[in-house]
């Protein structure tokens, strides 16, 4: 009896004395939800992680998860939000809360969620857009930023088109002024918010600079994104034509392309494409004999940057 009582007394002691290996050990043994919910709030953060991870291959702790996020452990939280993700378990509303999380790494798992589902709309659409606008982390914003971003259009060029058996023959070919495009430096990816993209967007309050040269040869020494914008007089309608193009002799190194305020294609391909020409159709877009306003929006993410090669207006047979 004496031993029994000894024995009992000091069996919490001999529990607490467990260490963090024995007390894992004993979870991977016997993963109940009580001792994972317990394991959970555990001092040693791989005991943590174990319990989460083990949480989140159950089929009936989706509850649990949730109550997880509120955990003071962002380890906690994040391995709760990764699993619920991947149970497709997350709502919209519960991944907008999780926006709010002071730890970066929980709102990557909660941006990269929301991203994944296209087209964004309704509430998942409003928290990406206020992520786009208001979140401090790069990663985090471009993330929202790319999947809201609304301007796409893949025009097939002539000489692409499966119905055109002819050759495609340049019979006008026009280069655009070098010389005095405005420039601003688009830091926060909030121009296309702010409408500089449209044809009476005032841009007087803009730097000049000249294209053809790198936007770090005119003066800016940078990475990320920018616009030009350019007004020039398109010539007289030719009388016989199949199409016009805007060909860039290459951009450092993306572009997204609007004539007269109208979106007309984009050149996206990555770092890669920073020597790549490109054409965009604008035979609808075109205002014959008439000045046309040439937007041009470009992301370099690295190195020298910008319109630092001519662009051509061509006309084609
Ligand atoms: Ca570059």
């Amino acid at each position: 009896m004496k031993h029994l009582i000894l024995l009992l007394l000091a069996a919490p002691f001999l529990l607490f004395a467990q260490t963090p290996k024995e007390r894992r050990d004993n979870l991977l043994k016997n993963p109940d939800l009580p001792s994972l919910l317990k394991a959970v709030a555990d001092d040693n953060a791989i005991i943590r992680h174990t319990a989460v991870r083990l949480l989140a291959q159950r089929e009936d702790a989706t509850t649990q998860l949730v109550a997880l996020l509120k955990s003071t452990d962002p380890l906690v939280r994040r391995g709760a939000l990764q699993a619920l993700c991947l149970k497709n378990a997350a709502t919209v509303e519960l991944l907008g809360d999780m926006m709010d999380d002071t730890d970066v790494n929980v709102r990557l798992i909660a941006v990269s969620q929301l991203a994944a589902d296209k087209p964004a709309k309704g509430k998942q659409l409003e928290i990406l857009e206020k992520t786009a606008r208001k979140e401090k982390n790069a990663a985090v914003r471009d993330i929202a930023s790319k999947a809201i971003w609304p301007f796409y259009r893949n025009t097939v060029l002539l000489r692409n088109r499966s119905d055109w058996d002819h050759d495609v023959k340049v019979v006008q070919d026009i280069l655009l002024p070098a010389a005095d495009w405005r420039f601003s430096l688009d830091e926060n990816n909030q121009g296309h918010l702010n409408n500089w993209f449209k044809t009476n967007f005032d841009d007087s309050a803009w730097k000049t600079i000249p294209i053809a040269v790198t936007w770090e040869d005119a003066g800016f020494k940078y990475d990320g994104l920018a616009w030009y914008r350019k007004s020039f007089k398109a010539p007289s309608k030719p009388e016989k034509f199949n199409a016009v193009e805007l060909h860039f002799e290459s951009v450092d190194e993306c572009a997204w392309v609007w004539l007269n305020g109208i979106y007309i294609g984009q050149h996206d391909l990555g770092t890669s494409g920073w020597q790549t020409p490109f054409s965009l159709d604008i035979t609808k877009e075109i205002k014959w004999d008439a000045d046309n306003v040439i937007v041009v929006r470009i992301l370099d993410t690295a190195g020298a940057g910008g319109i630092y090669k001519p662009v051509h207006l061509q006309v084609l047979e």
